[in-house]
């Protein structure tokens, strides 16, 4: 295989000191010469980046060779150039609208050292050039999510501030527990939720918040945070000491509100699931009779969760009736805004989510529609001091009140977590280098290409869509209909049909890794793709590619 070392590495012999000089074996030296150290990353043609001046042999050099070794500055700056050079033809291709967007594999093809790509661990050191090679492999059996017809998943796209800044986050090392070992992070925390805050409505003196490990667990802490409210024994004291509570949340909400409950020992049979209309929206009328029916079986309600952004259809709950409701019968309301937040940043479209003001706590996730790198979600409440009221345990190695700075900076109480990754440093660049005009456009950008997706295919009769009506969001919902199935009665045997239609075209499209697109069935429909659009790079041509590569894989079904 072009690249990679075939034998074994060569002996390491000890000089009596720290230092191990490697003394190749002669096979190795001739599989060495084949190689062509220095291009690594250059497989593809016309993605030829040289960032190091020199090629260089990395057959004899290890991670011991590189700082913080005495004299290893170059031996790592030439390894970074290295990495580097694989990186950019990774992205280049990635970015490539013609390339493929993955190189399909089952597990055991993988477990079975698919072309020398061994994933098990050594007893001995791997050299550096093998460790390229595993880095290069690894990108190159994944996934593009940052390809323009990667239409899989939430979050796509590649944005390379974004990117940078993720790799100055590593490269900083720390933890975002307190002010004392993460300064400027915290005050950058602090910025972008003040930023989010203000985006969101709040007024100057509302607003509190953290990043968090995705939008299951800001939807987790809004029902933390929404029991200890109304019940701040259970802190202490335990369910036992608070009555059966009930939450609400629509159809077509994330499963993460059911964890949530699940988690928190409230039970995901007291979530009370509230019906939708056809465009998935919750049904206010129906929320109000199952807060009303809860009542009277003697649960206590306390939650609402309104979705701003649907997964499947991208639908928006009509949060002004559900934050009347919510006022009426006293109970928290929280706005699961992970998919639409991004909306809120585009004058065009924020208007989907008027009322989210009235909302007690938001998640956000910028790592689907601002296509910050993954992950990057925050849980925003309006009420500040209630996050840290409600988890802090004041561990007293981390939390010294006697510290020379004001210690309300140290924000790592305010958590369920204790380490904290840094999340927010790659979004606060990316804002510094786009400017909110720059997200809105991207935004914009992104529901022009779902409302052209969404004409095309009403123009066409081999697909039909699962709603009726524009979309709201960038979700674009729809069958594909072979001949076949377009020449059957409605009925239960055509849906038998159609159920298989699209697990077979993605299971070619993946064998061919010409595009991705997600599909499933929900309620009584059966399957159907959704296609989203959160990456910026998508274009037209991306859209008409799509739609020709499912009729193309699906004709014949
Ligand atoms: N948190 C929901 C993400 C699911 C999806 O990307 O489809």
């Amino acid at each position: 295989m072009e690249g990679r070392p075939s034998v074994e590495i060569g002996v390491r012999q000890s000089t009596g000191g720290n230092v191990m000089e490697f003394t190749p074996t002669a096979e190795q030296q001739i599989d060495r010469s084949k190689q062509n150290p220095g291009s690594l990353g250059n497989t593809d043609e016309g993605l030829k980046y040289d960032i190091g001046r020199e090629a260089h042999d990395f057959s004899c050099i290890y991670s011991k060779d590189l700082l913080p070794a005495e004299d290893g500055k170059e031996a790592t700056k030439h390894f970074f150039q290295e990495l580097l050079n694989i990186l950019l033809a990774y992205i280049s291709k990635s970015v490539k609208h013609s390339s493929k967007i993955l190189d399909f594999h089952h597990p055991h093809q993988f477990k079975d050292g698919l072309e020398g790509f061994n994933l098990e661990l050594p007893d001995q050191p791997d050299n550096l050039e093998q460790l390229l090679v595993d880095c290069r492999d690894t990108l190159k059996y994944g996934v593009k999510t940052g390809h323009p017809r990667y239409f899989n998943q939430l979050s796509t796209g590649l944005d390379v501030i974004g990117l940078a800044g993720e790799w100055l986050t590593s490269t900083a090392n720390t933890n975002m527990f307190t002010y004392e070992i993460a300064p400027v992070f915290i005050l950058m925390e602090e910025v972008i939720l003040k930023k989010m805050h203000k985006i969101i409505g709040w007024t100057e003196k509302d607003g509190d918040g953290i990043f968090c490990p995705g939008g299951t667990t800001s939807n987790l802490y809004s029902v933390l945070l929404a029991r200890f409210y109304y019940f701040p024994a259970v802190k202490t004291h335990g369910m036992s000491a608070i009555p059966r509570l009930a939450l609400f949340t629509s159809a077509h909400s994330h499963y993460s509100i059911k964890k949530s409950a699940a988690v928190l020992g409230i039970g995901s049979d007291n979530v009370i699931v509230v019906k939708c209309d056809e465009r998935g929206k919750m049904v206010p009328s129906e929320l109000n009779s199952s807060i009303d029916a809860a009542k009277s079986k003697g649960l206590v309600p306390f939650y609402v969760n309104a979705t701003a952004g649907t997964t499947v259809y991208g639908s928006f709950d009509p949060l002004n009736e559900i934050a009347d409701i919510c006022e009426q019968h006293g109970l928290w309301m929280h706005v699961d805004a992970a998919w639409g937040g991004g909306l809120l940043l585009s004058n065009k479209h924020r208007v989907k989510m008027q009322a989210i003001e009235r909302a007690d706590s938001v998640t956000w996730n910028p790592h689907k529609m601002m296509c910050v790198p993954l992950q990057c979600s925050a849980i925003l409440v309006k009420r500040k001091g209630l996050l840290q009221e409600c988890n802090q345990l004041c561990a007293e190695y981390l939390f010294q009140p006697d510290k020379q700075y004001d210690v309300s900076y140290d924000t790592g109480d305010k958590s369920i977590q204790c380490g904290r990754h840094v999340d927010v440093f790659k979004l606060w660049l990316m804002w510094k280098a786009k400017g909110s005009e720059g997200f809105e456009a991207q935004v914009n950008h992104c529901l022009e290409n779902a409302e052209y997706l969404y004409y095309k295919l009403k123009r066409r009769t081999d697909f039909e869509f699962v709603f009726t009506g524009k979309p709201e969001h960038s979700n674009v919902c729809f069958w594909y209909l072979p001949q076949r199935v377009q020449n059957m009665p409605l009925g239960p045997e055509r849906d038998r049909e159609l159920h298989m239609v699209a697990p077979k075209i993605k299971e070619k499209m993946m064998e061919e890794g010409s595009t991705m697109i997600g599909y499933q069935p929900l309620g009584d429909k059966v399957n159907f793709f959704r296609c989203v659009f959160s990456n910026p790079a998508t274009q037209r041509q991306d859209v008409d590619f799509l739609v020709e590569e499912i009729a193309r894989l699906g004709c014949e079904l």
